[in-house]
């Protein structure tokens, strides 16, 4: 028999990745602006540089910037920014952006739909023109009908005073915008301070706010700005495999060939919500445990490879292990690492900086204080039965 290595489990995540993403709900946006407004500042930033062209599976005429991310069933369209006066290319434009925003309810194909459209207006750029007002108000004809949410972006918003008269210019209008969100997507040097960068977190959340359920799954995952919406995903999906490991019945560690699956799929949703590579560390060092305890009996079995590195705590716990001890392992290792990908997220560390001997205590002191937790509840429930019998 092959040892089970590294590169199997890796293979295994990867895959498992692949098909969590095929099984998400296709998610398409839209951004509109003028030129110069930060369109593409703001994808990139809320969506990551690594985004790629693709086409846009929708039929228009224009060039219209289309992009998608790493396999996600996902589409931005970065519609191209018009000017308001000179030529009609406003007219142009409407029409293009009118036959695509009704296809979805023409066709009633999810690849059709357009889920929410970002509108992008400059703190910058004064207030609204008249031109602009008129394409607004037929846009938001458009998106009512179509029962597209339409989320007004304030953007390069570094001067509170332009942003609070362009909001409330904006709101004498009037207008059905599902949500007005000012951001800045980079700093600002202002000379006397840097005005940071805000509001993006602010906005994706906006967006799930208004999105159909469907679809949030996918949001969650492609936006890399709001780190609450990241975990509570992943977070979700750790319960939903615990659960699942909890009805296991007992079986010797040996022969728990069940669990192996739902640690790799714990870990690839978790990776999936993160966006974090396959060549990333992240992998390697779960893999790095499972390498560090090659042992003979051990070889035979890739359940008992991936367990192994929780020794002592569950190792020696009979070898053998029930639904309860293996919902923890699915809880404390989703635990460890979701503040892993948190702290990466948030820039607070590499995933170089990943060591593994720290990932295995800090498993251990979790799977510890899970099976005690456990143990709590099972003897406050058998109090409160003998409670009721009396
Ligand atoms: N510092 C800073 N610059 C921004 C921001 N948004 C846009 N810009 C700058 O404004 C210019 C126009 O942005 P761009 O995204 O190309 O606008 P687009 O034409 O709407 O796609 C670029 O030079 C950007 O660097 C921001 O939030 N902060
Ligand atoms: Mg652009």
């Amino acid at each position: 028999m092959d040892r089970y290595s590294s590169e199997h489990m890796a293979q295994d995540i990867m895959s498992e990745v692949e098909k969590i993403k095929v099984n998400m709900s296709q998610l398409n946006l839209m951004v509109i602006g003028k030129t110069g407004t930060g369109k593409s500042t703001l994808i990139n930033g809320m969506f990551g540089e690594d985004l790629a062209q693709t086409g846009t599976g929708f039929p228009v005429t224009m060039e219209v910037g289309s992009y998608s991310k790493n396999n996600y069933p996902f589409i931005i369209m970065d519609w191209p920014g018009f000017e308001l006066d000179g030529d009609n290319s406003i007219d142009v434009q409407f029409s293009e952006i009118k036959k695509v925003i009704s296809l979805g309810n023409k066709t009633k194909k999810p690849q059709n739909m357009i889920h929410c459209i970002l509108y992008c207006v400059s703190a910058t750029g004064h207030r609204f023109e008249d031109a602009e007002i008129n394409f607004v108000k037929n846009l938001l004809a458009e998106t009512g009908k179509n029962k597209i949410p339409v989320i007004l972006v304030i953007t390069q918003a570094f001067l509170k005073k332009d942003t609070l008269e362009l909001k409330e210019s904006i709101d004498e209008l009037d207008l059905p915008f599902a949500d007005i969100v000012p951001v800045l997507v980079q700093d600002v040097d202002l000379e006397d301070y840097v005005k940071k960068a805000y509001g993006l977190d602010r906005l994706a959340a906006s967006i799930g706010r208004v999105i159909a359920d469907d679809v949030k799954n996918t949001l969650e995952c492609v936006q890399q700005v709001n780190i609450k919406m990241m975990t509570r995903r992943a977070v979700m999906y750790v319960n939903g495999y615990a659960a699942k490991a909890g009805v296991l019945g007992l079986k010797p560690l040996f022969k728990r060939k069940d669990l192996y699956p739902i640690i790799v799929s714990t870990l690839a949703a978790i990776s999936t919500v993160y966006d974090i590579s396959i060549e990333s560390s992240f992998i390697e060092t779960v893999s790095q445990l499972i390498e560090d305890s090659g042992e003979s009996e051990i070889r035979q079995n890739k359940v008992m490879n991936v367990v192994r590195f929780l020794e002592p705590t569950l190792y020696l716990a009979n070898s053998a292990i029930i639904g309860a001890q293996s919902a923890a392992v699915i809880t404390s290792l989703g635990e460890v690492f979701i503040k892993k990908m948190n702290h990466i997220s948030s820039k607070e560390m590499v995933p170089e900086d990943m060591n593994p001997e720290i990932l295995v205590q800090e498993f251990n002191e979790r799977f510890k204080s899970a099976m005690k937790r456990k143990k709590q509840e099972k003897t406050q429930k058998e109090g409160d039965e003998n409670n009721e019998r009396k």
